[in-house]
């Protein structure tokens, strides 16, 4: 075997043994979901075809020419009986794209479609796509919902960062070919935002997040819920805030809904992250809120802090200490499958189920916005558990 080859066969054979590397649980120890030992995705496994030019006469020293740099906010959806993630897949020139990747069973053996999705334009081109969420509406369609980034018509001569997010909508019936609709128009800049898969009132509901620049959510206020009535010219004209951010907690900077909220008999189950800044930089964790049934808008409960936060080796990478997720899916069973990733660099896993999500939800403290209020609910504990031991001696 020539040199070439034998680097070839190296090559898919270390890309063969990630792919097929199997999950493990790791116990959080928590009770309300457990983390996997692997991540699901990383830059490794995208296709050797992407990445390298597999022709002897034109790459002799079998050279990577388009390297992939992370894999990461990716949407999900349970079709055809496999687990579906539409990843956002960025290269090393920055620019991310949407990408699927199938497993046959949620939690190992991800593997990438052949190419990566073909994402048609506007008449005003994407600089950058990214973060895309998916819904399976009533209407029939799945709708992948995304940030279109453009560079700031009105940034000052020079500024070549300054940009403008707004929310692109494409919709698909088979994942393979995808129709690009106008962008979502409302009064700000918008970035997560997400499209609820029921009609409300006869109309299509976003989820949003009003933001003041670009970085900035400042006014914003929080996440938003507005009304669309024609999908293919998506105007959202009032916005209406639904989870709110607070001084002193972990949604104190920002936030941002994560995937479209799970139907659940107790309410909408929603999942999203919240950002507060210190040192360090931003810090992204995910927290889980429930709202009603009947009016999705309507808060019923909320646990103080973060349902899940960076630890260990997901604390590392492009964009240090940020957990984010753009995609869950729940099976039939209960099972849900928390798809999330790590400082911007690649995808993971967790598992629980709806009724311990639910029972998180509904059964953990809410925040008292102060240290005296959160001291007084761990004496409340500590009480009810004393309780329990004098009962349980008593038996
Ligand atoms: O770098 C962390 C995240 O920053 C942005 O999220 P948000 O708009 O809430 O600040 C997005 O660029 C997201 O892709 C990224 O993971």
């Amino acid at each position: 075997m020539n040199e070439f080859n034998k680097s070839l066969s190296n090559l898919k054979a270390t890309q063969e043994k990630l792919l097929t590397t199997k999950n493990k649980k790791a116990t959080s120890g928590n009770g309300i979901y457990d983390r996997y030992a692997n991540p699901i995705l990383t830059a490794a496994h995208a296709p050797i075809e992407w990445r390298y030019d597999l022709n002897p006469e034109t790459n002799p020293y079998l050279m990577e020419r388009i390297g992939i740099n992370a894999t990461l906010n990716s949407g999900a959806i349970k079709w055809n009986g496999k687990y579906i993630l539409v990843v956002r897949v960025e290269g090393n020139d920055r620019k991310s794209f949407f990408a699927i990747a199938e497993s046959p069973n949620g939690i190992d053996n991800f593997r990438f479609w052949d190419e990566p999705a073909t994402l048609p334009e506007t008449e005003e081109p994407d600089t950058n796509v990214y973060d895309m969420r998916l819904t399976a509406h009533e209407d029939g369609w799945i709708y992948g919902v995304f940030c279109s980034e453009r560079k700031d018509p009105n940034a000052p001569e020079g500024d070549l960062s300054a940009a403008v997010a707004s929310a692109g909508i494409v919709r698909t019936k088979d994942l393979l070919t995808w129709e690009r609709l106008p962008d979502l128009k409302s009064k700000s800049q918008q970035r997560n935002v997400v499209l609820h898969p029921e009609f409300v009132d006869g109309k299509y509901a976003f989820y949003t997040r009003p933001q003041d620049g670009f970085i900035d959510t400042g006014s914003g206020g929080g996440i938003g819920w507005g009304l669309v009535d024609d999908i293919t010219n998506a105007i959202v004209k009032e916005e209406k805030i639904i989870n709110y951010r607070y001084y002193h907690t972990i949604k104190e900077l920002k936030n941002g809904e994560g995937p479209h909220p799970i139907k659940t008999e107790k309410g909408w189950l929603h999942l999203a992250h919240g950002v507060r800044n210190c040192a360090a930089g931003l810090r992204y964790v995910l927290y889980l809120y429930l709202t009603d049934l009947q009016d999705p808008t309507k808060l019923i409960a909320e646990p103080a802090g973060y349902f899940m936060a960076p630890q260990d080796e997901e604390r590392i990478g492009d964009v240090s200490n940020v957990l984010f997720s753009s995609g869950w899916i729940a099976d039939k069973d209960g099972t849900v499958f928390i798809y999330y990733a790590s400082s911007d660099t690649r995808m993971h896993v967790a598992t629980s189920t709806i009724d311990k999500l639910l029972d998180y939800c509904l059964k953990s403290p809410a925040d008292g916005y102060r240290s005296a209020a959160s001291v007084e609910t761990i004496k409340q504990m500590v009480a009810k558990n004393k309780e329990l031991s004098k009962q349980s001696v008593q038996l």
